[in-house]
């Protein structure tokens, strides 16, 4: 076996031993249950080494989506345990757009699902599964798209809002600073509450005890004001149009339109709907000054000016146009967020030389392979191939040397937070396809 296919049946390995047989766990102690946005990029690794657990992944998703759309950010699996928050803290049962019969979370991540099913069927080895699959799924990411811009963008701006930083999947990520610092807790708001996840990877790896009391304070709100989208809106300190987040919805939006082609159906409105997002992120997030996408913070109604290396990943979506995508490469070559000598491995989550970067904190400074994996497609996309090539090389060196972790360290390599992490495994196998 060349080093090449060793590394693929490495990664095929963790796969599969994060496989529950029902759904794949992000991984196996830190995170015992179902994430959307993992389940997504979980998906695309399967479908290049098994179609029927790539379909399975996302149809259990989907089969704990809210009745008005919404696909919950975990689904919980009753057979695990060690997780917080868990059931008992969502009270989903609240809210009578909640499944009855499924224990969920009750927000949302990024929608990279459309994209995965449509990669599904292009590399279906049986075709006519993957055609019922699709048939299967399509009302279901309609309704799911449908929630985002009824629910998310009230005023009909083309960009939808996130209302918890878990919803962005960046969850400490330096972003969130200034509307945390902007929450002050009462001590009667304070929530009481055991953590697990620090007693499972290093403490200095996860976000600080001040975050964890805002992500469940803002959860409680949720729960208590029932799910009610509207009331949310009202009493919600966090409401955020984000980069990486409407770039993901912008497309899903398109492989949307590409899986109402095949199954018949018109494609026109996704493909609208597509245009109407990468119209809004272009005018709305877009900095000419900076040559870079900002985060808009609708509490304040102000930019963002937080540097991540998630500003950058509109190029997955083609909502830069050819001049704007050179000026984007040009700023990721002259910051210290790509660099070609491997001095560093590239690329941090965060701005190396921003304030509060760390390298080994989760979301605010390691480099994450799923953050790279857009960039690579989004490079290769604008015809960036030794760019895209060179980030490729990196993620391959990375677990090559370190193993398939959660998150990497910027300067030595060194692997952080889970190891054995399902993403990592997929996407270095869409990679090395
Ligand atoms: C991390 O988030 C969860 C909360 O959703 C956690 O820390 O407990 C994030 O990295 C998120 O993006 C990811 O989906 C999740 C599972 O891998 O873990």
């Amino acid at each position: 076996m060349n080093a090449t296919a060793a590394l693929r049946e490495q990664a095929r390995q963790i796969l599969e031993s994060n496989w529950t047989g029902r759904f794949t766990r992000p991984a196996p102690r830190l995170y015992p249950h179902q994430w959307s946005w993992d389940a997504a990029f979980i998906a695309l690794g399967w479908a290049h080494v098994d179609q029927k657990r790539a379909q399975q992944e996302l149809r259990h998703l989907f089969r704990a989506q809210w009745r008005n759309g919404l696909v919950p950010h975990i689904v919980f699996d009753r057979r695990a345990r060690g997780y917080f928050p868990g059931p008992q803290v969502w009270e989903t049962h609240r809210c009578p757009h909640a499944p009855a019969r499924k224990a969920t979370s009750g927000v949302v991540q990024p929608p990279l699902h459309a994209t995965a099913a449509w990669a599904i069927y292009q590399q279906a080895t049986d075709r006519s599964a993957a055609r019922a699959f699709l048939e299967e799924l399509f009302p279901k990411l309609v309704a799911w798209h449908d929630y985002l811009f009824r629910e998310r963008d009230p005023q009909g701006e083309g960009l939808v809002y996130i209302r918890h930083p878990w919803e962005s999947g960046m969850d400490n990520a330096p972003l969130w600073d200034g509307i945390e610092q902007r929450m002050h807790l009462n001590p009667s708001d304070r929530p009481r509450y055991r953590r697990v996840d620090t007693m499972l990877v290093a403490e200095a790896d996860r976000p600080t005890g001040a975050e964890y009391d805002r992500y469940v304070y803002l959860v409680r709100l949720f729960a208590e004001a029932g799910y009610d989208e509207a009331r949310i809106r009202e009493a919600c300190p966090f409401l955020v149009q984000d980069v990486l987040f409407n770039t993901l919805l912008c497309q899903a939006e398109q492989d949307l339109a590409e899986i109402a082609s095949v199954l018949g159906e018109d494609p026109e409105p996704f493909r609208q709907r597509a245009r109407r997002v990468a119209e809004a992120v272009n005018r709305c997030l877009w900095d000419e000054q900076r040559a870079l996408y900002f985060d808009y913070d609708l509490g304040v109604s102000q930019r963002i000016w937080v540097r991540m290396a998630a500003c950058f990943t509109p190029l997955f979506a083609s909502i830069p146009d050819g001049l704007q995508a050179a000026r984007l490469v040009s700023h990721l070559e002259a910051s210290g967020f790509f660099n070609w000598d491997g001095s560093r491995y590239s690329v941090p989550s965060y701005d190396p030389n921003g304030l509060g970067f760390s390298p080994v904190q989760y979301w605010r400074g390691p480099v994450w392979i799923n953050i790279n994996w857009l960039l690579i497609e989004g490079l290769a996309r604008y015809g960036y191939t030794e760019h895209a090539a060179h980030l490729c090389r990196t993620v391959r060196l990375l677990v090559e040397r370190h193993g398939f972790y959660e998150y990497y360290h910027p300067y030595t390599g060194e692997g952080h937070g889970s190891e054995q992490f399902s993403w990592t495994a997929a996407l270095v196998l869409d990679l090395l396809a």
